[in-house]
């Protein structure tokens, strides 16, 4: 996957008319948005349909696919379906599940994202301990997509080595959470943000200037 400025859009708000206001003001400066359980919930599948038809962009799913191998094929069968390009799964439930995303995925030529570890803090007491051999597991399987925290700097250089350079690293938890997209891309190839844009008076400068940090 290749991201324009280097920056994702988490979408995280509820309602499709304040979706569309702020894609409204940031397509020139993004391509790539990620939409998850707030959004699909609150409009039902169809808004990915809908913002696929509507804008020209990436969209990734963040529905954190945590199930056993069955089940998770239909739901990323099911969501790409719907018109996403990619979605994130989680590596905890093991090779099969994960497996089975992928499978699912390459069958119809979209994409899966691999979470490792997650940025928040309370992370750090279960999925720390295992998230490098998440990654390795991803290696292992082929996959060359991961998710990996901006807030963890320490992990996300850890789980980059594991990966390695050719590997795709999108990186939550910039603005509000704390992370800085400069540095953030020293390892990762994206930065996802959120709230920082969605939330702000002018989604558009908040751009403007993380992309001018960026290139300093
Ligand atoms: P925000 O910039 O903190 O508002 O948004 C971050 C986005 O990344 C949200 O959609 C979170 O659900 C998501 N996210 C995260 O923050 N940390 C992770 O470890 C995984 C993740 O998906």
């Amino acid at each position: 996957m290749k991201v324009k400025n280097q920056i994702i859009l988490a979408l995280d708000v509820e309602e499709k008319n304040r979706a569309y206001e702020i894609l409204d003001q940031v397509t020139d400066y993004l391509d790539t948005i990620k939409i998850g359980y707030p959004l699909t919930l609150a409009e039902g599948p169809q808004i990915i349909k809908s913002i696929k038809e509507d804008y020209d962009v990436q969209l990734i799913a963040d529905f954190k696919v945590a199930d056993i191998d069955a089940t998770n094929e239909k739901i990323v069968k099911t969501t790409l379906n719907w018109g996403a390009d990619a979605i994130i799964v989680h590596g905890f439930p093991g090779e099969d599940s994960v497996l089975a995303c992928k499978n699912a995925a390459e069958e119809l030529d979209k994409e899966v994202f691999l979470l490792t570890e997650m940025s928040n803090p309370g992370a750090d007491r279960f999925l720390k301990p295992v998230s490098l051999d998440i990654a390795r597991m991803g290696v292992e399987l082929g996959i060359n997509n991961y998710v990996a925290p901006a807030t963890k700097l320490d992990r996300l250089e850890k789980i980059r080595n594991i990966v390695g350079k050719d590997a795709f690293i999108i990186s939550p938890g910039v603005g509000v959470q704390g992370g800085k997209a400069k540095d953030t891309l020293e390892f990762a190839d994206a930065a996802i943000i959120g709230r920082s844009i969605y939330n702000s008076e002018s989604p558009k400068e908040v751009l403007e200037e993380v992309i001018h940090s960026i290139k300093v």
